[in-house]
């Protein structure tokens, strides 16, 4: 990353707000005035302190629209994969590899993640640090936690871990931007997963996920480890089908429940990397009969494709609960080895 983009980055996430006593639209909202009554109770909180904090959170309509029409929902596998899984994201999540490279190997040696997995994710969530957001997460989060009651306790939540990172993180109330749904910073940690699983791994006394890269690809890897990520292990790969009979197996959920052998019966046979078919090998396993998976049935841009997930394929889903996410987090992660790959080979001429 560039010096200069790095100012301006600190520039747009520093918005100016004014002076934090501009009362906003929840100051007097009741349960604004239990939330703040419970971090009282709960943390010490000094009751003034926490009200002003909060005070200046203002109610985000356009906020409301978006969490109504994820994308992840509205859009099939053939239009979600080339959001994400196309040139630029690649030649850019190079760019930063090799910016990155001796931390990324660090992860990777601590957390057993490889480089082009916590690569993908910081691809996916915000270009390499590109698109961090620029909502007010205090607006974000207040509004999701006051206005919209199908996940207001979850947002409640989170707006409570919010406060509380204040006291651990480097990061202001009134200033911190991000999403709309209120995630920070390179991977776009919400408050929850940053004061659990975020690290200082630069090791300057600081958990800085917003402007220090070296503490994001660190997290993302602690966060994966954290959730069960198996190094070496199988992720996913495509499936071949015969008769009629996969229905039972297939878009069952996301945990990896039936055993490879049960979704074999089912019709489902993993392509092998051994004797791999008519897809690029990156898309092979070799799993043990007895490995836990989930399959699923996705609409792809040449038809129906079939898909086995294992444990890691999970762990991904543990980011961001969708299989369309997952899949194109791996996707992306083997475009940027195949890449890689094919620049070190070239490098050696
Ligand atoms: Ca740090």
């Amino acid at each position: 990353m560039s010096r200069l983009f790095r100012l301006a980055t600190a520039a747009t996430l520093f918005v100016a707000t004014g002076l934090a006593a501009a009362a906003g639209d929840y100051r007097d909202h009741p349960d604004m005035l239990k939330l703040v009554d419970e971090l009282v109770k709960e943390d010490g909180f000094d009751r003034a302190a926490v009200t002003e904090l909060l005070a200046g959170a203002e109610r985000k309509q356009a906020i409301l629209d978006a969490i109504a029409r994820p994308a992840e929902k509205a859009l099939s596998w053939a239009e979600y994969r080339p959001r994400f899984i196309e040139d630029k994201r690649i030649a850019q999540g190079l760019a930063f590899w090799r910016e990155h490279e001796a931390t990324l190997q660090r992860a990777h040696d601590a957390y057993g993640v490889p480089p082009e997995v916590i690569l993908a994710i910081i691809g996916v969530e915000t270009r390499y640090g590109r698109n961090k957001g620029s909502w007010r997460i205090v607006d974000a989060l207040s509004t999701l936690a006051f206005d919209y009651p199908p996940r207001a306790p979850f947002f409640r939540k989170e707006l409570k871990e919010f406060v509380r990172l204040e006291k651990s993180a480097h990061l202001r109330i009134g200033d911190a931007v991000g999403s709309y749904a209120g995630a920070m910073g390179f991977p776009q940690f919400m408050p929850s997963s940053y004061r659990n699983y975020a690290i200082d791994f630069d090791n300057d006394g600081i958990i800085d996920l917003i402007n220090n890269p070296v503490d994001a690809i660190g997290s993302v890897a602690n966060y994966f480890k954290a959730h069960g990520w198996k190094a070496g292990a199988p992720v996913a790969a495509r499936a071949r089908v015969t008769g009629d009979g996969y229905d039972a197996v297939v878009n069952q959920g996301l945990e990896a429940k039936n055993t490879v052998a049960q979704i074999g019966q089912a019709g489902l046979s993993v392509l092998s990397c051994i004797d791999n078919g008519p897809v690029p090998v990156e898309y092979c396993a070799d799993p043990t009969p007895a490995e836990k998976a989930t399959a699923w049935k996705l609409e792809g841009a040449r038809g129906a494709e079939f898909w086995v997930g294992f444990n890691n394929f999970y762990v991904i889903t543990r980011y961001n609960r969708s299989e369309k996410y997952s899949l194109a987090v791996l996707h992306l992660s083997r475009e940027l080895r195949k890449a890689r790959r094919l620049e070190d080979l070239a490098a050696r001429g």
